[in-house]
């Protein structure tokens, strides 16, 4: 048996729930994602077998680096992957340090990443075709945790789901 999974930052349920307030109005057409669902992926993995997730899980369990704050202020539209997400304009250490440690995990049991540099965001809207105008906003918060993520698809689209989460430690 095999899932999809990825690991991923969960942002607290106000502040998830406050950027999905960012769109007033609904465009036909497009795919807002729920406040359950939004998330700052850190790696994504693929399909995963039950006996390397079980590795994944162990492994991760011995990452150690401290909690990190992370600010999100900025709207991109991404014209290849067709979403509107939120952008850091800062990469603090720790999380880069966090996506490399995560990078070499998946590495280390035989798991397929992208290599692209690091673009810390939160996905809000796909199939999109240009930005959509949004009142300004400043999302920070304290990570203190990190999630390894199922996707599953439903008839309403993707659900993202945590599946296990380590505290981050100082
Ligand atoms: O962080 P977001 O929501 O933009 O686009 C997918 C989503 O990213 C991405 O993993 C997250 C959870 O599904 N994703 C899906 N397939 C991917 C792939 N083949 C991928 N990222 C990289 N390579």
């Amino acid at each position: 048996m095999s899932r999809r999974l990825f690991f991923a930052i969960q942002p607290p349920a106000d502040i998830r729930q406050a950027m999905t307030d960012l769109f007033s109005i609904r465009q036909q057409g497009l795919k807002y994602l729920s406040a359950d669902n939004l998330h700052v992926t850190l790696v994504f993995l693929g399909q995963v077998k039950s006996e390397t997730e079980a590795r994944l899980i162990e492994l991760a369990g011995h990452i150690e680096i401290s909690p990190f704050s992370l600010c999100f202020t900025e709207a991109e539209f991404w014209p290849k992957p067709r979403i509107i997400c939120l952008t850091a304009t800062e990469v603090p250490e720790p999380l880069q340090q966090l996506v490399l440690a995560l990078s070499s995990i998946a590495k280390a049991c035989g798991v397929t990443i992208e290599e692209r540099p690091y673009r810390p965001h939160v996905t809000l809207v796909r199939k999109a075709n240009q930005l959509l105008p949004l009142e300004s906003f400043e999302f920070q918060w304290q990570a203190q945790s990190f999630a390894l993520y199922l996707s599953e698809s439903t008839d309403d689209g993707p659900r993202y789901s945590v599946i296990r989460q380590w505290l981050l430690s100082p």
